[in-house]
């Protein structure tokens, strides 16, 4: 430590060290040899998945991942266990092919007191048709790194159960105000998300049972309908909340045109009218600039960045960042740093993870947490390069 050339065990050390919150954690919980200081971060390999798609944390500090086929793990990163993974047995029947399977993972706010998790995933139908499902359970943990869902009920369903395999979105959060908030993506159906009669392409605010909140922007619509806080949506992988309870969120573009959106109540963002990009098949799309009665993107980028997840920083360990947006990018294989300004949003930076990145996550010390996509995918601990030391 006397000389400013870390070695990776040392630096692996140290890293280990100011991860363990006051726990007396001897085992560094990252291989050495991955850590890797590539940017204003080092990278650390923590753990390796089968096609996540999901992570949260746990008030005492183990790691919720979902895997696309249908497996719900947990993860213990501190202690003599670190690096230890369970199964969370009780996860409903997914229906996994293309983009489907066991998708979000969130936790109640008052999770604490009420051991309650929602989950996302698709689910078959009747036929060849197939839609996104949200089910609330209890996490019930056993003592040997494991544990089960129990009361499991499904609390919301995408309407209709369409055919094909895409573009089901299925992010979680919860609000400031308490609620629960879905991200549902139109399913590769494209006019479902200017139709209300049917919550595809739509962002829908719940209460914390699935019941719909009174105050909803077309509570007076009907039953689909009163569910949807703002619609003309495509493929919607991100939402997230700013530190003024502001919703912002990022979508899949067509052919170009990906998206970041500041999202507004009863607000039509208007796909499949309008976009920036155009579709596959070569025909025009009208870009938003022509039809100004719709919202307009805040971000748009062509070419693409394939947005898969989303955060908005609010801890201590990068003060510079503090407020900023994070988003994965698949195509991109990149982090995308966004800088917010009021209502308005900036790409600040973006940094080559070289790999298609599936979640980023904040974790309970202020590092950033990502997982890649597919088989055998890392999850990485991003965390401030070590200061040299004073007496060095
Ligand atoms: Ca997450
Ligand atoms: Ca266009």
């Amino acid at each position: 430590m006397t000389q400013r050339l870390l070695t990776a065990a040392c630096l692996a050390a140290l890293l280990t060290a100011c991860n363990s919150q006051g726990t007396n954690a001897t085992e560094p919980v990252a291989t050495p040899a991955q850590a890797d200081a590539a940017g204003p971060f080092v990278s650390l390999e923590v753990a390796r998945f089968d096609e996540p798609w999901a992570m949260t944390f746990l008030p005492d500090g183990r790691l919720l991942v979902t895997e696309k086929r249908g497996k719900l793990k947990l993860l213990v990163l501190q202690g003599a266990d670190a690096g230890k993974t369970g199964e969370i047995g009780g996860v409903p029947e997914v229906d996994y092919g293309g983009q489907g399977g066991l998708g979000d993972v969130i936790l109640h706010p008052d999770f604490a007191n009420n051991r309650r998790v929602y989950i996302s995933y698709a689910e078959a139908g009747e036929g060849d048709t197939r839609g996104a499902a949200v089910a609330r359970a209890r996490l019930n943990l056993d003592a040997q790194g494991g544990g089960r869902l129990t009361d499991v009920r499904v609390i919301w369903r995408q309407v209709p159960k369409v055919t094909g395999q895409g573009h089901y979105s299925h992010r979680l959060a919860f609000g400031p105000d308490g609620h629960l908030w879905i991200s549902s993506g139109e399913r590769q159906k494209f006019d479902p998300a200017q139709d209300m009669a049917s919550n595809l392409g739509k962002i829908i605010r719940l209460n914390d049972d699935g019941s719909v909140p009174d105050d909803n922007p077309f509570a007076d619509q009907g039953e689909v309908a009163s569910q949807v806080w703002s619609l003309g949506h495509r493929n919607v992988l991100g939402i997230a909340f700013d530190g003024n309870g502001q919703l912002w969120n990022h979508e899949m573009g067509p052919k170009g045109g990906d998206e970041l959106n500041r999202v507004e109540r009863g607000g039509n963002y208007g796909y499949p009218i309008v976009s920036n990009g155009d579709h596959y098949d070569g025909r025009p799309i009208p870009d938003h600039d022509t039809r100004p009665e719709f919202i307009a993107p805040k971000i748009s980028w062509t070419p693409v960045i394939s947005p898969s997840s989303f955060v908005i920083y609010s801890g201590d360990l990068f003060p510079a960042w503090k407020g900023n947006g994070f988003i994965t990018g698949l195509s991109s294989q990149s982090l995308v740093r966004i800088e917010f300004d009021g209502e308005s949003a900036r790409e600040a930076e973006r940094f080559d993870m070289g790999h298609r990145m599936r979640e980023v996550e904040q974790g309970p010390d202020g590092s950033l947490w990502l997982l890649e996509d597919g088989d055998d995918a890392r999850l990485l601990q991003l965390s401030p390069p070590p200061q040299p030391s004073a007496q060095g």
